[in-house]
């Protein structure tokens, strides 16, 4: 077998190729996919990683990066840091506050929220079950039932059943509705140039619903604009443009796919944080950080849905919190502004009292001050 030869000719050349361990059909491979090319790597993509990254992580999860050098990346989040870091050119994230934040939101539902349609759309009724067990036996021939099983068992765990159904689907019509009016009017989510939402974005549009036969219609009956920047996204090198929205603008047109995201979802992941820290009140310190916590009841357009309160959760809100934290003071005003009837403002006030770190590719609650 003939070594890989190394590229040369571009600003983030690498002796050997990025191995993304993924799959076509999961939500963060997706995410990790686009921010791979955004940056214009080299990378080869490999599936039925699942041992492999349990080998490496002790996590049965995927997606996972083995850099050139044999360091292994886990979790999508940290991989869209990792990258920036180490090929900040061209960059995932804008530089400046509202644009920066907004990005960060967009991530926050897709982790949080998208994975509501994303399942539904998936296994959500009997024919979807059934084209996405086909879907799955193509790939993964005897081990589609199995593989097939946790994930719909993880959909229930997210809030998805007959009866919240409808709330995440009129949910859906309503964002697809506001992207399709963003994406006839700009390439990118932010702009000319692709970004940090839109590599996240990708993990519900590509990783799910582009994959799915009855949510595939829906994008090519109600939404091609969507369809449209999907292949953008998958081919940037000949997209790219020259900058993101000038003076930090969110346009009106994005507003809206921030206010559909924010008023359905940031209740949501209020009651998970909530229920997260009351769990974290009683909980043993050194004991292991278990990845449910208990149940979260909270809403959906008015329909009551009952998910699992998982330990990361609170690891994305924090991302968040953070990030809002270190805007100058300055600039805050001008971001309560931008996110003004969005939904999303009592998150630039909201503040974990109950932290989580990793350990290595483990969460843990850290230590009360
Ligand atoms: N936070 C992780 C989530 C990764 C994840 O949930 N991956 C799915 C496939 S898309 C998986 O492997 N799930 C197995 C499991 O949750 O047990 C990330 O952002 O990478």
């Amino acid at each position: 077998m003939s070594q890989p030869s190394p590229r040369t000719g571009g600003i983030n050349a690498t002796s050997a190729p990025y191995l993304l361990y993924g799959e076509e059909i999961s939500y963060f491979s997706a995410k990790v996919r686009c921010a791979l090319r955004l940056k214009g790597l080299w990378f080869e993509e490999i599936r039925r990683g699942y041992p492999e990254a349990a080998r490496r992580t002790g996590l049965a999860m995927i997606p996972i990066v083995v850099t050139p050098e044999d360091e292994t990346w886990q979790d999508s989040t940290d991989i869209f840091d990792r990258l920036e870091a180490r090929h900040p050119d061209p960059p995932l994230l804008p530089p400046t506050p509202c644009q920066r934040i907004a990005a960060h939101l967009v991530e926050l539902y897709v982790d949080e929220i998208g994975l509501l349609p994303a399942a539904a759309w998936r296994w959500g009724t009997p024919a979807r079950l059934e084209t996405s067990l086909a879907y799955f036996t193509a790939l993964f021939g005897p081990r589609a039932r199995p593989s097939a099983d946790a994930v719909i068992r993880l959909a229930k765990e997210v809030g998805v059943d007959e009866r919240s159904r409808p709330a995440i689907e009129a949910h859906t019509h309503a964002l697809l509705a506001a992207l399709s009016a963003h994406f006839e009017e700009q390439p990118y989510l932010l702009g000319d140039r692709m970004s940090y939402a839109d590599c996240a974005l990708m993990g519900l549009a590509s990783g799910h619903l582009f994959n799915d036969l009855e949510a595939r219609a829906l994008l090519l009956e109600t939404a091609t604009p969507v369809v449209g920047w999907i292949d953008r996204c998958n081919a940037p090198a000949g997209f790219r443009g020259e900058a993101w929205l000038d003076d930090d603008a969110l346009p009106p047109t994005l507003h809206e796919v921030l206010r559909v995201m924010g008023t359905d979802g940031l209740p949501l992941i209020l009651d998970a944080m909530r229920s997260f820290e009351a769990w974290a009140d009683d909980a043993d310190p050194t004991a292991e950080l278990p990845r449910a916590v208990g149940t979260a009841r909270t809403e959906l357009r008015g329909t009551l849905i009952e998910r699992v309160a998982r330990s990361y959760s609170q690891y994305m809100l924090q991302r968040v919190t953070d990030a809002v934290a270190a805007i100058a003071p300055a600039d805050r005003a001008a971001l309560g502004v931008a996110l003004s009837g969005t939904g999303w403002e009592p998150i630039l006030d909201a503040t974990a009292t109950r932290r989580v770190r990793k350990h290595g590719f483990q969460l843990e609650l850290e230590p009360q001050a």
